[in-house]
């Protein structure tokens, strides 16, 4: 996903939004929304593109076109700067609070006066929204953890915006390093990342450092010193840059690789054994000798431990189960035989049935599951003959791929009560069936407990997809007795979804934790809307990794007897 197609995307979607917030027409906001989420999964770079080429990019008609080339030609897009300054910074700011939206948002500017997401917070805090329509005591309780979510999203970065960053100044200053590599939570795999961590090992760090603090993407200069330049990007993000001996580069990795946690707990085992554990290496004490340094697995070995991969390194058990013996097999990208929850244009993808299968065969996969969005999600327009034509123009591509099994499913609703979309014989029809939560979002927990584990027990129901709906920084979970929820899964057959996209990454780590000791079985799905979005994958891993799966707790590595042997779920 080339970086300029996510900032045209991220354009469009503010155009569309700030239509909507000023009451301009739904449908004409929806198709901006529509171009933006093609442009981000365009495979080629919108910036390299004439008029006829961004044409091509579906969705996309002459009007929209225009503008992409406008803001590349002239740096902005004239209508875009007219619509922002109709509309306050602050309230475009109070229509990202999750559960308030654009209406809502302009109303509470227009009626109360109230502009910015502070004076949101101290108007219900003064109870100011009492009796103003539309504003219920459950309504301000979920605005207050909404801005929340908003303010403690804006400190951290997208692991998938931070990882595409690190690997561009990476491979800017390789030519220059004997080694590089990034360390700190984006090397565990976390959801997000408060900053980059980047180390280096050169014979002379001066031209590294030089070239780090001159790259394109740096903002300002924090800090340079000896050993570490610290910078910002234009778009406010930190990266810091330390130079290490490369005969201590292992101990360097450790030691910032982290967390913090897990680093004290190494080091307390070093104190046991009367040694010193820094970032230049393993120490004795007493002789002050250097009896480790160069790779991770010595520091760790001397340490009387198996080296332990980044993902486990937070101290949530990991250190003991290396002491024991007893570390995890983790599932790899390489375990994946399959991916089972992905779109195409028949709803709200933006690639063809071919072009999604031919990518998919293209990574090598066993098995590939189209599952497009079921009737009730009604702007994707679905009908009972779309989707039995789509089967057809599946099966019939199915010869062309003869090592992937091209399997038909869906993307069902659970509705309020626990239902879904179609009824038993229809639903017998497809090889695979997701089911997902997409509305009703604030259900209280009883009733989303009640709703959840009814999915699971419906017998054609395989995957719950994205248990909790969150989305990072966007949406909160919703709220539901887990454990119930995790025992109906594990009980009935139903594999939960760990969804691959980086701002879902739905369910989490400490989610999947506790849903293994249930014996629930996972699927990392990629959700793909696109072509690119294929490689989404590694999120998932990442997430599953964290959750200490190992490749049997996983469906979709499974070969595809035993897979189709547990969608069959008894039945
Ligand atoms: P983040 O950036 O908040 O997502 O989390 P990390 O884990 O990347 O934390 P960061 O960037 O502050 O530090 C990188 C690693 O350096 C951290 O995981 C552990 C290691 N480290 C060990 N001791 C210390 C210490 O005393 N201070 C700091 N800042 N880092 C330490
Ligand atoms: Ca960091
Ligand atoms: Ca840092
Ligand atoms: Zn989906």
């Amino acid at each position: 996903m080339p970086r300029p197609n996510d900032e045209v995307a991220a354009l469009l979607r503010e155009q569309a939004e700030l239509i909507a917030i000023v009451g301009g027409d739904a449908f004409k906001a929806r198709v901006y929304e529509k171009a933006a989420r093609s442009v981000a999964g365009y495979q080629a770079d919108v910036s390299t593109l004439d008029i006829k080429g961004l044409r091509q990019i579906p969705n996309v008609g002459a009007s929209i076109a225009e503008k992409i080339l406008e803001r590349f030609q002239e740096g902005r897009i004239a209508e875009l700067e007219a619509l922002r300054e109709r509309v306050p910074a602050g309230v475009r700011r109070l229509m990202q609070i999750p559960t308030l939206g654009p209406k809502r948002a302009m109303m509470l500017y227009q009626d109360l006066d109230i502009a910015s997401v502070e004076q949101l917070s101290t108007a219900i805090g003064d109870g100011r929204l009492r009796g103003v329509r539309g504003f219920g005591p459950k309504t301000e309780q979920n605005l207050l953890a909404g801005i929340e979510l908003l303010r403690t999203a804006g400190q951290r970065l997208l692991a998938s915006a931070a990882l595409e960053l690190a690997e561009e100044l990476i491979a800017s200053l390789r030519p220059l390093a004997a080694r590089i590599a990034y360390a700190g939570s984006l090397r565990r795999m976390r959801e997000t990342v408060g900053d980059i961590d980047i180390l280096v090992a050169a014979e002379d760090s001066a031209p590294v450092m030089g070239a780090f603090a001159q790259h394109p993407v740096v903002g300002s200069v924090i800090a340079r010193g000896e050993t570490k330049t610290s910078i910002r990007t234009a778009t406010g993000t930190q990266v810091d840059l330390r130079v290490v001996p490369e005969q201590a580069w292992g101990a360097a990795m450790v030691y910032f690789t982290g967390s913090k946690e897990h680093n004290v707990r190494i080091r307390e085992i070093a104190v046991r054994k009367k040694l010193k554990l820094s970032e230049y290496g393993l120490f004795d004490v007493d002789s002050g000798e250097l009896l480790a340094a160069q790779t991770e697995e010595e520091v760790y070995g001397r340490l009387g431990l198996p080296w332990i991969p980044p993902t486990l390194r937070e101290d949530r058990g990991e250190v003991e189960a290396a002491l024991r013996g007893e570390l995890p097999e983790l599932v790899a990208e390489r375990d994946l035989r399959g991916d089972l929850h992905t779109h195409t244009d028949l709803t709200d993808g933006v690639a063809t049935l071919a072009e999604m299968l031919d990518a998919a065969a293209a990574r090598g996969y066993g098995y590939y599951a189209v599952t497009d969005h079921a009737p009730n999600l009604y702007m994707q327009r679905m009908s009972d003959q779309k989707m039995l034509a789509q089967r057809e123009q599946l099966r019939a591509l199915a010869d062309s791929y003869p090592k992937m099994a091209v399997l038909h499913g869906t993307e069902l609703n659970i509705d309020p009560e626990g239902e879904v979309d179609w009824p038993p014989e229809f639903l017998a029809g497809f090889d695979v069936c997701v089911a997902s939560v997409h509305s009703h979002f604030t259900q209280d927990e009883a009733a989303m407990t009640r709703r959840l584990v009814r999915a699971c027990e419906n017998p054609y129901v395989n995957i719950i997809g994205h248990p909790t709906a969150r989305m990072i920084g966007r949406r909160p979970p919703v709220e539901a007795d887990l454990d119930e929820f995790f025992r109906a899964a594990a009980g009935t057959g139903t594999a939960l979804e760990i969804n691959a996209y980086p701002d879902r990454r739905d369910l989490s780590d400490e989610h999947v934790l506790r849903a293994k000791r249930f014996g629930v079985k996972f699927a990392i799905d990629s959700d793909s809307h696109a072509v690119g979005h294929l490689d989404v994958m590694r999120y998932g891993i990442g997430t599953a990794q964290r959750g200490w799966l190992e490749a049997a707790d996983v469906i979709n590595t499974w070969p595809l007897r035993e897979l189709r042997a547990f969608l069959r779920k008894g039945r």
